[in-house]
Parts: C-alpha cells; structure tokens; sequence
C-alpha cells in the first residue's frame, strides 16, 4: 500500500479540522479578534517562521536535486516572508525579542526533530505545516481590513500553487517509502495537525 497526502487528509478528517478551523480565524474574519490576541499570534508566528526557516532548509538539504526548483522557490518566499513579519511588528509597535511561549516552542523543537528524519517524512511534514495555513487563512471567507492582508499571504494562488507541488514531492517520496517510513510520515502529519490547532489556541487565550 502506498500513502498519499490525499489518503493522510482522510484518514484523519476531525484531526485536520481543528488544524484549519479555529474561533481565532474566524474573528480576523469578522474583525472581532482582540489585539492581544492577534498581536500574541503575530509574534509568536514570527519565532516559529525563524525556526520554520531552518527546517526548510533541512529539507532541501535531504532532498533529490528535481525538488530544488520548488523548495527554492520556498526559501526565498520566506525571506520576503520574514521581512514582512518585521514590517508588521513594527507597524503595530511590538517587539520581536520576545521568548516563545510553551507551546511555540514544543511545535520548534518537534520540527528540528523532523529535520532528521527520512526525506520522504520531512516532505510531508512540510506540505501539511503549509496546507495549514493555506487552507486556515481561507476557509473563513473573506476577510475584513487589516486581516485581509494576512489572509491573502497564506491564500493567494500562488501559495495554493506552491503547496500542490509540496504535496506532489512529497506523494513521490512516500510511493518509494518503506512502510516504516509511511508510519513516520503519518505520525507527522497527525503532529502538525495537533501543533496548529495548538498555535491558534494558545494566542486566543491570552488576555482571558
Ligand atoms: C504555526 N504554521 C504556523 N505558522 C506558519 N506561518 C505556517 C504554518 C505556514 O508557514
């Protein structure tokens, strides 16, 4: 048998829900989000990308010279990416130096542990950590003013193009995987889905 990033989406469809769909989307959409609960979000966010940026760049490391293309592409996305963070914060007046909080820094510590893992398994653990915001930040429906620009990061076409050939790597990689390797990739992908959801709450709460 063969696994498919298809087959790992239903497989565990409630898993990948509370991954995608979180009250603290829902209010960027309504406008209602609190600006600590945001500003928690977006500060948070930016520790993660740092750390996401490192994982990237694992994966390339491990990856077959036909996926350079693609994950290249991925590389500089976040440099922009990054810089964009900055602007951001510094638009809102908030600091970047701040610590992780616990949960930030549990989803950084597992990806570095992915970052030694097969190939196969960081593909899918990449494709599934994108997915998730691609899909999170449009499932809502349109956004209102100033989420929309956030909204439009993760949910332009583009993006949705980049995360269709992730997921096209990584359904190559999984074809040739041993079953050993299926298990890990599928172990990953249930880890992201729980660490998103956990993303999403940990910045709704604060201010509670
Ligand atoms: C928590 N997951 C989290 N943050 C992000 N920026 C992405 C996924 C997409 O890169």
């Amino acid at each position: 048998m063969t696994l498919t990033c298809n087959q790992l989406l239903e497989t565990y469809p409630d898993l990948w829900r509370d991954a995608t769909r979180h009250p603290f989307l829902d209010r960027c959409q309504a406008g209602t989000i609190e600006p600590q609960q945001f500003n928690t979000w977006l500060t948070q966010d930016y520790l993660f990308v740092t750390e996401f940026t490192r994982f990237l760049a694992n994966t390339l490391a491990a990856a077959p010279v036909a996926h350079f293309d693609v994950l290249l592409g991925g590389l500089n996305a976040i440099r922009d990416e990054l810089a964009w963070f900055r602007d951001k914060a510094q638009e809102r007046q908030l600091s970047l130096d701040s610590a992780p909080q616990a949960t930030c820094e549990a989803y950084c510590q597992l990806m570095a542990s992915w970052s030694v893992q097969p190939y196969a398994v960081q593909a899918t653990a990449l494709w599934a950590i994108e997915l998730a915001y691609n899909q999170g930040w449009q499932l809502p429906g349109v956004m209102v003013s100033p989420y929309d620009e956030f909204a439009q990061r993760w949910g332009n076409p583009g993006f949705t193009e980049y995360v269709k050939q992730l997921e096209a790597q990584a359904n190559e990689r999984l074809a040739g995987a041993s079953e050993d390797v299926q298990g890990q990739a599928e172990a990953v992908f249930q880890a992201v889905a729980r660490q998103e959801n956990a993303f999403w709450q940990m910045a709704f709460i604060q201010g509670c």
